[in-house]
């Protein structure tokens, strides 16, 4: 924990195609973290929990259909909920390790065939994140890993389509990790990343918002 009374966490967000392996390493940074004594909590999008959430994860099982421009506002929307309680925390010095993120929401619906810049649009003026970890698999080897579930999205074809959209949304505060090497070399880079990140926020690096 920093010394700085006003020194806040820092937000992290891991991105990657389905089974790349961010759920794991997500789990394990917050371990890491809270092992150092520093205040992390897990985070992740879609937030199931919530009546919007619920309405997303519906549609996710195939249990409910809904427009394309329909289910990406209800996942920006799910974000939004969340705002003022992620920054809070923030603010309050906790870091959040997050599970997907905007960069999701855009690829997604981007690779359905919406325009990149009206899925853009409604996250705008959500927290920026200080750090995103793309943990990078091609759609090939992601498919293989245990096979896909039942869930929406999760073929190959259109993943190949997200992993382009994902390209294109590459920005300076994205690290790119190979997802293919053994799980403790992955960790081990992670660790490394975050840490200094969350040392850059506790002195003080501003939060800011997205794609303003
Ligand atoms: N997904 C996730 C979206 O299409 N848009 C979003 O904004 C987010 C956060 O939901 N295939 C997709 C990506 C995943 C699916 O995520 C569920 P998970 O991490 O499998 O629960």
């Amino acid at each position: 924990q920093g010394c700085n009374s006003n020194s806040r966490g820092a937000l992290v967000v891991l991105e990657g195609l389905d089974r790349c392996g961010k759920t794991t390493q997500s789990s394990r940074l917050v371990q890491y973290l809270e092992g150092l004594g520093h205040s992390a909590e897990l985070w992740r999008f879609p937030d199931r929990t919530t009546s919007v959430g619920q309405m997303i994860s519906s549609y996710l099982s195939n249990k409910s259909q809904l427009d394309d421009h329909t289910i990406h506002l209800l996942f920006s929307a799910n974000r939004w909920e969340k705002r003022s309680s992620m920054e809070t925390k923030l603010k309050s010095g906790t870091t959040l390790i997050v599970d997907r993120y905007s960069y999701s929401g855009v690829a997604f619906s981007s690779a359905k065939g919406l325009g990149i810049e009206w899925c853009k649009a409604p996250e705008v003026g959500l927290l920026a994140p200080d750090l995103v970890l793309y943990l990078n698999i091609s759609p090939e080897k992601a498919s293989e890993r245990g096979g896909y579930g039942c869930e929406r999205y999760e073929q190959l074809e259109f993943q190949s389509k997200v992993a382009q959209y994902y390209q294109v949304l590459h920005d300076s505060s994205w690290k790119v990790i190979d997802a293919c090497q053994p799980m403790e070399d992955i960790e081990k880079q992670l660790q490394e990343m975050v840490l200094e990140c969350v040392k850059k926020c506790h002195n003080g690096e501003p939060l800011s918002q997205l794609w303003l």
